[in-house]
């Protein structure tokens, strides 16, 4: 079903003309609201008046995340708090997270995008939907119960309960689509399968899948275990959190709510505009947003336009391919995304170790593990070495926990081991999982 036919199936000239006024009105407005972008378009010397296409974008500045981390935690708002409805924020505890603000009519523009992807994934308002995001500052949770309960579904604010317990709420409540992380959707038919819980004795028919990496090989291996058809999906906290894009029944690329988010794929070197088909930079421009409106925000995603002809099943918006990878070495581990910087930031305020680290990522039996492997510095105390090293390895393994949620194990290696194989350039992270 297309939730929103005005505008999933507009004409290309009535979108992109649509998008122009949206985007100088949006212009205007972080002009005269954000401090940032006043400095940055007197410094370029940003004629407003003159983006008149969408190929005058690229005279606009590019916005990064960089910039949002200086911005901590409200510098980025163009309104004053007091219009703001809704606060979340990036994950990350150590370093600064994005916080992004919402109003009330961008609240209602994330619901409607949120529903439309929903819709696009199958879900009428006869389903009942099992939402196994986190809700918190994460926006997956909300993100997706706003647009299911705005299809008029039933909606099952699972969260990330314990999988035992997505079981039999999925067995008893009878649930028939079911929005997480792949990895979650792949953990909870595993534990199906050792609970010898045949998938065709539950109603499942559809997953929604994203906010990480996913291979047609995890697909599969998730349809089959779950037994129901899959759609992916694909936001951001910054452009909105979902909402941004998501598949139809014809598995033609991303279909992204254009009404709202301007695409364009640049070269990762250059920073210059690529042509459909070309593998790039994502970068979005949200062109409704009132609270946190982002103009050519680099996004780290590799993909690329697909086209613009309309699709099989209607809509004539732009579609982007399934993401590809990440200009940074951002991991996504369990549904938990970590930057090395965050261990490195642990190790560094760490006695008895040095800067020198890598991060080991495996898959066994669908399940991943992570080990930092950390360089200990010459002056260890003579006495008792033993206990001095594990207490140093349990402490880490600790730290790492409470901060980034993620269980580690730890091995300690000796002096010059770590930087000494590569003298430069440490390779931080080796993923050794062969699909992500
Ligand atoms: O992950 C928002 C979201 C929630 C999307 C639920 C889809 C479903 P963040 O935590 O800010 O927001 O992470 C955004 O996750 O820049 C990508 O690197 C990655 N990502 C999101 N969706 C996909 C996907 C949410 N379908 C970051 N495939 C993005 C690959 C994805 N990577």
């Amino acid at each position: 079903m297309i939730f929103n036919k005005d505008m999933e199936t507009m004409s290309r000239t009535d979108m992109e003309q649509l998008q122009i006024e949206r985007l100088q009105s949006t212009l205007n407005r972080v002009y005269r609201n954000v401090a940032f972008y006043k400095q940055v378009f007197d410094d370029k010397k940003v004629n407003i008046e003159k983006i008149k296409t969408k190929k005058d974008l690229r005279n606009l500045p590019f916005t990064t995340r960089l910039d949002l981390n200086k911005s901590y935690p409200y510098d980025m708002f163009a309104v004053p708090l007091r219009d703001i409805v809704r606060i979340h924020s990036t994950s990350g505890t150590t370093g600064k997270p994005v916080v992004v603000g919402y109003t009330k009519n961008d609240l209602r523009h994330w619901t409607d995008c949120t529903a439309r992807i929903l819709a696009a994934a199958g879900i009428t308002e006869h389903d009942v939907v099992q939402i196994a995001f986190h809700y918190d500052l994460f926006t997956g949770g909300f993100g997706f119960h706003q647009g299911a309960e705005l299809i008029g579904a039933s909606v099952i604010p699972a969260s990330t309960s314990p999988i035992e317990k997505q079981i039999l709420i999925m067995k008893d409540f009878k649930t028939t689509a079911l929005a997480c992380a792949p990895s979650f959707a792949l953990h909870i038919s595993r534990m199906l399968e050792e609970q010898k819980i045949h998938p065709e004795n539950l109603f499942l028919k559809v997953g929604i899948f994203g906010s990480e990496p996913w291979s047609e090989l995890m697909r599969s291996k998730i349809e089959t275990g779950l037994h129901l058809s899959s759609k992916d999906t694909y936001g951001l906290t910054e452009i909105i959190g979902p909402g941004v894009a998501g598949e139809c029944e014809f598995y033609n690329g991303l279909h992204i709510n254009e009404d709202h988010f301007i695409v364009e794929v640049v070269d990762t070197k250059t920073l210059e505009p690529l042509s459909p088909g070309e593998e790039g930079e994502l970068v979005f421009t949200t062109i409704t947003k009132e609270g946190f409106p982002l103009i050519r925000y680099r996004t780290g995603d590799i993909a690329s336009i697909i086209s613009n002809e309309p699709c099989g099943c209607g809509r004539t918006t732009v579609r982007i391919s399934r993401i590809a990878g990440r200009t940074d070495d951002m991991i996504f581990f369990e549904g938990i995304k970590i930057l090395p910087s965050q261990i490195e930031e642990i190790l560094l305020n760490t006695q008895g170790i040095t800067p020198h680290f890598r991060i080991i990522l495996e898959r066994k039996e669908d399940k991943d593990s992570m080990e930092v492997q950390v360089e200990i510095s010459k002056s260890l105390p003579g006495i008792d070495e033993l206990r001095y090293l594990e207490n140093l390895r349990d402490s880490i393994a600790s730290k790492i926990e409470t901060t980034i949620d993620v269980q580690a194990k730890i091995h300690l290696a000796e002096p010059g081991s770590i930087r000494g194989e590569d003298k430069d350039k440490v390779r931080r992270v080796v993923d050794k999982r062969g699909e992500k």
